[in-house]
């Protein structure tokens, strides 16, 4: 069975590579599809609508198949901030380098235990010319760094993300261990059963 991978960040299509492995799918990414110009408009209110907006048009412009999801992160210091938009965080134009330091900024003085954050990964899966889209949901509680670790791995905000009951970061704990116990990981597990159920 064909799969569209329906996002243009290569962190999370190569995430979903390594999550999927195990099913008798062939991954097709937006480049394979002739959409990696394409980016959908994501200007809903919820990770929900958000992704069911990315996995319905991609499915719809392509014809596969298409599983894609929107991410959240939650700091509780900032009142949720940067919440369901973290690629936008600090504005427009700025790197992602930017934006992690942007948000340490925010919390220069702010104890540990004060630090406390989640990232949320909400996964669509939509089938071209069906209404119905299924929808899970991930978590991931940690916090928020004193500083960015050099890990060097990873992508967007991991290198400033310490899940609960580590002590280094996303960035550092290695791609296998992260994918074990991340938002994505969490709601990846939740998706494979329904797509093994397809095959
Ligand atoms: P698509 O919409 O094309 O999938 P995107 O990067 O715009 O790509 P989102 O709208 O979900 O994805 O934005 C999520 C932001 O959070 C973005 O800046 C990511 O770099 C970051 N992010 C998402 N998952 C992450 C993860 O597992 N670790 C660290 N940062 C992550």
């Amino acid at each position: 069975m064909d799969l569209l991978i329906g996002t243009s960040n290569a962190g999370k299509l190569h995430e979903f590579e390594v999550m999927l492995a195990s099913l008798p799918l062939r991954l097709l990414s937006l480049k394979d599809v002739g959409l990696g110009d394409v980016e959908v408009e994501e200007n809903a209110t919820t990770l929900e609508d958000n992704a069911r907006l990315k996995a319905e048009a991609y499915a719809k412009a392509s014809g596969y198949q298409t599983l894609a999801d929107d991410t959240g992160l939650y700091v509780d210091a900032l009142d949720g901030a940067p919440g369901i938009y973290p690629a936008r965080y600090g504005g427009p134009g700025l790197t992602m380098a930017q934006r992690r330091q942007k948000l340490l900024g925010e919390l220069v003085g702010v104890a540990d235990e004060q630090r406390m954050a989640a990232f949320a990964c909400v996964i669509a899966l939509a089938e071209p010319g069906k209404s119905d889209i299924t929808i899970v949901k991930g978590v991931c509680k940690g916090r928020i760094a004193q500083a960015e670790s050099d890990g060097g791995r990873g992508f967007g905000y991991d290198p400033v993300f310490i899940p609960e009951g580590y002590t280094q970061s996303f960035s550092d704990i290695g791609e296998d261990e992260k994918n074990r116990i991340s938002h994505r990981g969490r709601a990846a597990a939740l998706i494979v059963p329904i797509l093994g159920e397809r095959i």
